[in-house]
């Protein structure tokens, strides 16, 4: 008989998940726990089953665009594939947008709707990204003060009904540049009677095209240049016989990973656009939506590891080298220890930030907390993001050659994993508004959370912040943005760790967070060399 290498295997994705249970188990009241656990092992099992299978079989299957019909009507049909509109359908039923909403649980709704969706997407391709938009959509709108738009859309975005649903796209990125959004081309203009606006220019880089809604800049005629000068405006993109109102769709992109994502390149040319808040300040008025999807970002980072590591330590059990499987051999093991500490570090990151999230929706924060969870997204976002890509290439080599193979599945979780420090705002444009968010009060807060978590000042913190305030010069402090952003990160990660461990008892937790320590967390360069 050849030898036959058997496959990785998922089993219930939340019953097989120690983090997750054991954070949750800390988090939440006990009556809340027993009351969601019901979905979230349905969940599980769907993502360790079904989905799973079907992710495998869509491997090869790709979003399609149809421009024209056959009389020379401009269409612009996207065909999704198979496993998105499964996931539609299952992210609808199960509220993986609507439960934060819902908030049957007050503010720990948000820590439930993101268990739902750590569990839901790393088998569905990164559906999680128009699930992120719709969620990011439906808080922007709701904090806008625009009842007419409230009305109109927010129900079609949270709702749990399956023909009613629409996602909401965020098309905000231009030619000249995806970071330095005040640089938008796209004109508004408003007719002299009614008052109405259309939007004339190009979109470069909008994601999940198929989307009913979206949220969009540009910049009224006669308003000045840069971020100040664009408004925020709602769109809906077709027509109701499906037609795009005065949208085309030039082409979508060839990318790297996402390729389940119909990620196009847009001319508005006439589309009829309603203002969602004032005619300026556009930019400050979308932040609200970059720091939802900034926040699904994380999760989605947190789940991709998850995943990798859930393949990889069930193939150490079943692959045979050198006479023993992998899982008795020290050094694969070793390996997988780091991956598991990076991943639960991380997860707790994440969590940490949708719990501040929930309480920020339900106005149950203090000004100080709320100082911290401004702070702590881009922080979050960029910590996480390059931990996933970082965890996803070294899962790959668990499984040797396996790994680079395509019908393995496996290149996708670094592929997929790859786009995370990039959309959403880059690592450096996120350790820039880490600057931002950052002043004497953000850093005390931030400085007394770590305390209280870790149970003393971490030396790393200490570097970070004598690093931060010695520092008078702009270019040196952006120069190091990044290494004190990862600082600040990784220092933050390891003190929640260590405060998960203490409380709930988890051992394994405690054995993590001595690896992380150990793995390294102060990125601070003194006086490194300028050029
Ligand atoms: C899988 C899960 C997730 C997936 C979803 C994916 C789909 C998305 C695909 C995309 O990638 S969409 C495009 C994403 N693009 C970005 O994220 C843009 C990245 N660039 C930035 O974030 C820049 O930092 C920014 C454009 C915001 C900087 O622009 P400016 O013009 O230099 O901003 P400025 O003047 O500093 O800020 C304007 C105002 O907004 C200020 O408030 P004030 O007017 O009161 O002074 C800022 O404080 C405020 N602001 C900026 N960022 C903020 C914010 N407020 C709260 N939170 C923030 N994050």
């Amino acid at each position: 008989m050849p030898f036959q290498q058997t496959p990785p295997q998922l089993g219930n994705q939340y019953e097989d998940d120690r983090v997750l249970r054991s954070y949750l188990a800390r988090v939440l009241p006990a009556d809340m726990l027993r009351e969601i656990e019901v979905s979230l092992a349905e969940m599980g099992r769907l993502a360790g089953g079904e989905l799973y299978e079907l992710q495998l079989a869509d491997r090869l299957n790709e979003p399609r665009l149809t421009q024209w019909d056959a009389w020379g009507n401009r269409i612009d049909k996207i065909e999704l594939t198979p496993l998105w509109r499964v996931a539609e359908g299952i992210a609808v039923e199960h509220g993986v947008v609507a439960t934060a909403y819902e908030q049957k649980h007050g503010s720990l709704s948000r820590v439930h709707q993101c268990a739902l969706a750590y569990l839901f997407t790393p088998s569905t391709d990164i559906y999680s990204c128009p699930l992120a938009m719709t969620d990011g959509a439906a808080r922007t709108l709701l904090g806008s003060g625009n009842q007419a738009l409230i009305d109109r859309a927010v129900p079609h975005l949270i709702t749990r009904v399956a023909g009613q649903f629409w996602t909401a796209g965020q098309w905000m990125t231009e030619l000249t540049g995806g970071s330095d959004v005040g640089l938008t081309e796209t004109v508004a203009r408003q007719d002299p009677e009614s008052g109405a606006y259309r939007l004339y220019g190009r979109k470069w880089f909008t994601s999940a095209i198929s989307s009913q809604m979206a949220l969009t800049l540009a910049r009224p005629e006669r308003n000045p240049p840069g971020g100040r000068g664009l408004a925020l405006f709602y769109v809906e993109t077709r027509d109701a016989t499906g037609r795009p109102r005065n949208v085309e769709v030039n082409r979508l992109k060839d990318k790297l990973g996402t390729r389940k994502v119909p990620t196009a390149e847009l001319t508005l040319n006439g589309t009829p656009a309603q203002l969602v808040k004032g005619t300026t300040d556009g930019i400050r008025n979308i932040a609200p939506l970059l720091n939802i999807t900034r926040l699904w970002n994380g999760i989605s980072a947190v789940a991709l590891m998850r995943r990798g590591v859930a393949l990889a330590s069930d193939y150490s059990r079943k692959r045979i080298a050198f006479g023993v499987a992998l899982s008795e051999k020290p050094l694969h093991m070793d390996t997988l220890a780091g991956l598991e500490a990076e991943a639960e570090a991380a997860f707790h990151l994440a969590f940490y930030v949708a719990e501040l999230t929930g309480r920020s929706e339900t106005g149950e924060i203090s000004n100080d907390d709320a100082a911290l969870l401004r702070l702590l997204t881009p922080i979050m976002k960029l910590t996480t993001a390059k931990q996933a890509v970082a965890v996803a290439s070294e899962v790959l080599e668990c499984f040797g050659g396996a790994g680079y193979v395509e019908d393995t599945g496996l290149p996708m979780l670094l592929r997929d994993s790859q786009v995370l420090p990039i959309w959403e705002g880059t690592t450096n444009v996120l350790a820039v508004d880490t600057l931002r968010a950052l002043n004497e009060d953000s850093l005390r807060v931030f400085q007394s959370a770590v305390t209280k978590l870790a149970g003393n000042f971490p030396p790393a913190l200490d570097h970070a912040t004598s690093w931060y305030t010695r520092i008078s010069d702009r270019s040196v402090l952006e120069a190091g943005a990044r290494r004190f952003a990862l600082t600040l990160g990784r220092t933050i990660e390891l003190a929640l760790l260590l405060n998960h461990a203490r409380s709930s008892g988890d051992q394994q937790s405690m054995v993590n967070a001595r690896r992380f320590a150990a793995l390294g967390v102060d990125l601070i360069i003194d006086d490194y060399p300028q050029q």
